[in-house]
């Protein structure tokens, strides 16, 4: 029998083999003809001398129709020609599942479809090698993101998608039915990463979904992301946090260039590392940036995605890819984050990529009263919360923690145009299919 090979695996002295893929293109040159049949790692060239080649197999290989799944079994032969430096000359194949025509989208074509008809027809789309590739990147980026924790001491969890209360604001809940009562998905894990703070895991982290109720319709925007969370005690202040995250992005970012070569080059990108420390800007001198720039934002003001911009443009002309921007006002940042006593600031940070919000983390109030208070400040009912509360009355160590968008990161690492395109089936408030 012959032995199974891929574009990958197979090398010039294979002899004879069996390959399977998708027919990408039938080219027919007079006297010979060539079927391009493609895999996950790349495209094998079938070659067909048509005086050589049974005429019943030439009759069905040439006219196969495009993206027709075909196993062709023959002949390595070493070739000039091609990429790979071979080619097969088939003697038998089999079609295993026949396209109809037209397709939906094409796969070669040059003329870019709109996003829309790619993300409709997503099956489709994910079959062009530079969109695959986006998604072993990504997937690549977890298995780093998970090996620097782990270096660094933290326990992967996984806390509930299913929950009785938010904690990133009431008006960005998905709200759904719970048997006989009203629950919500999560918008992140930030309840439960901080109960855990309670119990001796002092190091953790989640992958995971988290979903946004938002109606904005951005390219950095959807209602289900990944979020990458981490929270750690025994922390004295914000910046040990941002410590970690620097650490973390710095391997995730050095580990991709090395292992995601392949898939770089396909994209025609490279990942560049920056030096560290990252740059720490405070809220106060970015507000003095933006509005030095054209914008008139106030004290407590959210700087936006103009003034995230603006921001971007001038750390790229001090050579900053990355940067913290801390110590945002209080009334900024959701009730769990610490007041700085004394300040209208807290112990807050979030993580810039080029112009664009990545992060954001801090470190937590952990003591009770203090959290009840703040709580009320926000307008928020404590007894809602007491599933979470209870963790805080019997001892709570100092903590903090991080949420960084998986996506958000991709997209900036590799300069993408939009948030979809790092999402297999991305959602947002006017797709939910497929
Ligand atoms: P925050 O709400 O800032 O903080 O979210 C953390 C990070 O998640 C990503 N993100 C999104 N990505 C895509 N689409 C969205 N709609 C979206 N919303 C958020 C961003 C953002 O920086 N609990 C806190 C984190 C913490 O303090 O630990 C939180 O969720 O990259």
């Amino acid at each position: 029998m012959a032995q199974i090979r891929d574009s990958r695996s197979i090398t010039a002295e294979d002899g004879t083999v069996t390959v399977r893929g998708w027919a990408q293109d039938v080219r027919n040159m007079g006297g010979i003809s060539f079927l391009i049949l493609r895999d996950r790692f790349g495209t094998i060239q079938i070659t067909m001398p048509k005086k050589k080649t049974d005429p019943e197999l030439f009759g069905v290989l040439t006219k196969v129709p495009r993206e027709t799944v075909v196993s062709v079994t023959g002949e390595v032969k070493a070739s000039s020609q091609t990429s790979l430096g071979l080619e097969i000359i088939p003697s038998s194949a089999e079609i295993l599942s026949e396209a109809q025509v037209p397709l939906p989208l094409g796969v070669i074509d040059k003329v870019n479809a709109e996003m829309d008809t790619r993300l409709n027809n997503r099956f489709m789309d994910l079959r062009k090698p530079e969109v695959r590739a986006v998604f072993e990147l990504k997937s690549l980026m977890e298995d780093s993101v998970s090996e620097a924790v782990r270096s660094l001491g933290f326990v992967q969890v996984h806390t509930p998608k299913i929950s009785a209360a938010g904690a990133e604001g009431g008006a960005e809940l998905f709200k759904v039915q719970y048997f006989d009562r009203p629950a919500y998905l999560a918008q992140s894990p930030q309840l439960y990463k901080q109960i855990l703070m309670s119990t001796g895991l002092d190091r953790i982290y989640e992958i995971g979904p988290a979903f946004r109720a938002e109606h904005s319709n951005t390219n950095r925007h959807v209602t289900e992301f990944i979020s990458f969370d981490g929270e750690m005690s025994w922390i004295e202040n914000e910046e040990q946090v941002m410590s970690v995250i620097e650490e973390i992005i710095d391997h995730v970012l050095a580990s991709m260039k090395e292992k995601g070569k392949k898939y770089l080059e396909i994209l025609g990108k490279d990942i560049e590392i920056p030096s560290r420390p990252y740059p720490v800007l405070t809220y106060s001198e970015c507000l003095k940036m933006v509005n030095d720039n054209g914008l008139s934002l106030r004290e407590g003001d959210d700087l936006g995605t103009e003034g995230e911009k603006i921001i971007g443009d001038i750390m790229k002309e001090r050579g900053a890819d990355l940067y913290f921007i801390a110590e945002y006002p209080e009334e900024a940042k959701p009730f769990y984050i610490m007041e700085k006593d004394g300040t209208p600031y807290s112990f807050s940070f979030d993580l810039d990529y080029r112009g664009q919000e990545i992060s954001s983390g801090g470190q937590r109030e952990h003591r009770y009263d203090r959290l009840v208070s703040r709580m009320k400040k926000k307008g928020l009912d404590p007894d809602d919360f007491g599933f979470y509360l209870d963790a805080f009355r019997y001892g709570m160590p100092p903590h903090g923690g991080w949420g960084i968008g998986i996506e958000r990161l991709l997209v900036k690492m590799l300069d993408l145009p939009n948030i979809r395109e790092a999402i297999l089936f991305p959602r947002d408030p006017s797709r939910l299919s497929p």
